[in-house]
């Protein structure tokens, strides 16, 4: 098994995890009366015992804090799970009907935005197939900012699925073991269109990528109004987890059928598909707050995304940079550090509006400021005090590099390391974000999920610190 980048002592998320119990461990403290006569000696021994316990405590609170090398993942007890890929009835067959059980349920969704976002849309629709006791089916990412030619890449390559089914209990499926990605069948399907109904002044289904990746032809059914959240408000397209899930069921699903619309190739019209339920696009949907992966509360956080756990060959890739980075040896522990995210591109700068470029990111002041909050904070919490620094971005500008480097700051550098051509296209950004999550703080964007998701990375993998800096004018992370 690879070596696994965690913060030894620190890492105890699975411990943690709703379904620890689950994973087989059991704790008893259930109190027993004693013989009196024993009383005494037990007393003794017991008090001894907490002395030694508690010098073997203070003697670990005192080795030099490090990180890596170890995994202390609890890992899931394969003798308690079942196999993931049960829900089928074998590999992938020409059409996806024939490969799936007629005793389970299915759930599926697409994608259609910047890789973050579609992280986050994933975790949403595996969240939903939890709420209603389905078999999520997910699709591949698709590289819709990385550049066409990038091709996609499977969900199972960036993230390590057997480990979030087992974390979360339930068997999580790609499309690709479903269907055979090289069949030319086209199968028509019955799904509700969300989007339809949180667009306030009507709108078409979300445009999805269904047909060209799975071959499916869509005869979709709009969804209720009433799917919007704030009903009617133009600015806020969110629906909540249980009012797409009571489609799902009696009586919300006979009452709001309504005539479906022809699929474009073949013109099928078909009420929504029970056996495989489907929505067009599942990005805007909350719990309670609108944007809600960045409030402690999201549970599509908390019980799905944060178990995406990176692939432990993308790890180990992302760890050889590390290393070579900060000039250690293969036997030599990651040093912990402090990663910045600095969202710097043409698609950031539009929302400076007049403010000119270097008076509307971060300072470099600004994040010199952050980084001393972090360690301070480290180094009192838990006893760790982070020197080393690392710039990830999106930035393309050398000079700007370069004023980074003078502050004894990190960087990866894909040109030299010749990234794309060794690993491909997705390997830069997947590599830097593996990066951005994998130290003990970050200092993120306001506004960048990309930032966010490796600031709740950082905080609930490492116990780590996340700082997220304001910006659009000068002062704007004065505080
Ligand atoms: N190599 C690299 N690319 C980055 C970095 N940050 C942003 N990018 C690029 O910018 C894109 C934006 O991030 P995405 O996750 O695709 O987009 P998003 O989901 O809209 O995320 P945000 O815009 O950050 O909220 C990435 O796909 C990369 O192409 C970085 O730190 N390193
Ligand atoms: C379900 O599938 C099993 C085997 O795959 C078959 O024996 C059974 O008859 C099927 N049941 C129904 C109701 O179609
Ligand atoms: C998928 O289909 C192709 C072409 O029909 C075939 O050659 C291949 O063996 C199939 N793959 C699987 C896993 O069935």
């Amino acid at each position: 098994m690879s070596v696994k980048r965690v913060l030894s002592k620190l890492s105890i998320e699975d411990s943690e995890s709703p379904s620890a119990s689950l994973l087989g461990f059991h704790l008893d403290f259930v109190p027993r009366r004693l013989a009196s006569s024993r009383r005494r000696f037990l007393i003794a021994v017991g008090s001894f015992l907490s002395i030694l316990s508690l010098l073997v405590l203070a003697y670990i609170s005192f080795q030099p804090p490090l990180v890596l090398t170890e995994d202390n993942i609890i890992q899931p007890d394969p003798t308690l799970f079942w196999n993931r890929k049960a829900p089928l009835l074998g590999p992938p067959t020409s059409r996806f009907r024939d490969n799936l059980r007629n005793d389970t349920q299915y759930i599926t969704s697409w994608i259609s935005a910047g890789w973050t976002n579609d992280v986050m849309t994933y975790s949403n629709l595996i969240y939903l197939a939890m709420l209603t006791e389905r078999v999520p089916i997910i699709g591949p990412f698709t590289p819709s900012h990385i550049g066409g030619d990038a091709g996609n890449i499977l969900f199972s390559e960036v993230f390590d699925i057997e480990f979030l089914s087992k974390t979360i209990g339930i068997p999580v499926l790609e499309w690709s073991e479903v269907k055979n990605s090289s069949s030319e069948e086209v199968e028509d399907l019955g799904c509700w269109s969300v989007w339809e109904a949180v667009r306030v002044g009507g709108s078409e289904p979300r445009l999805t990528n269904a047909l060209s990746l799975q071959g499916l032809d869509i005869s979709y059914t709009a969804g209720p109004t009433w799917l919007q959240k704030i009903p009617g408000y133009e600015h806020d397209p969110h629906a909540h987890f249980w009012s797409i899930a009571s489609l799902l069921y009696s009586p919300e699903r006979e009452n709001n059928l309504k005539e479906p619309q022809p699929s474009k190739v073949h013109g099928a019209v078909l009420p929504p598909d029970e056996h495989l339920a489907c929505f067009d696009y599942l990005y805007y949907v909350c719990a309670h707050t609108s944007f809600e992966f960045e409030r402690d509360i999201s549970p599509s956080w908390r019980f799905v995304a944060r178990h995406f756990r990176w692939a432990p060959r993308l790890q180990n890739i992302a760890d050889g940079y590390l290393r070579r980075i900060f000039k250690v040896s293969d036997n030599e522990a990651i040093p912990p550090y402090i990663a910045i995210h600095a969202r710097r591109a043409n698609d950031f700068i539009v929302y400076c509006r007049d403010v000119p470029k270097e008076d509307c990111f971060p300072s470099i002041p600004t994040y010199r400021r952050r980084i001393a909050e972090i360690q301070e904070e480290t180094r009192e919490r838990l006893g760790i005090d982070p020197q080393h620094v690392i710039m990830l971005s999106d930035e393309a500008d050398p000079a700007w590099w370069d004023s980074i480097r003078v502050e004894g700051w990190y960087t990866t550098d894909h040109v030299a390391e010749d990234t794309s051509n060794k690993y491909g296209r997705w390997y830069p950004v997947l590599i830097d974000a593996v990066i951005q999550s994998s130290g003990i703080g970050i200092i993120g964007m306001e506004q960048s999920t990309m930032s966010l998701l490796a600031g709740r990375r950082v905080k609930d993998w490492h116990k780590g610190v996340y700082k997220s800096v304001k910006w659009g004018t000068p002062n704007a992370d004065d505080h």
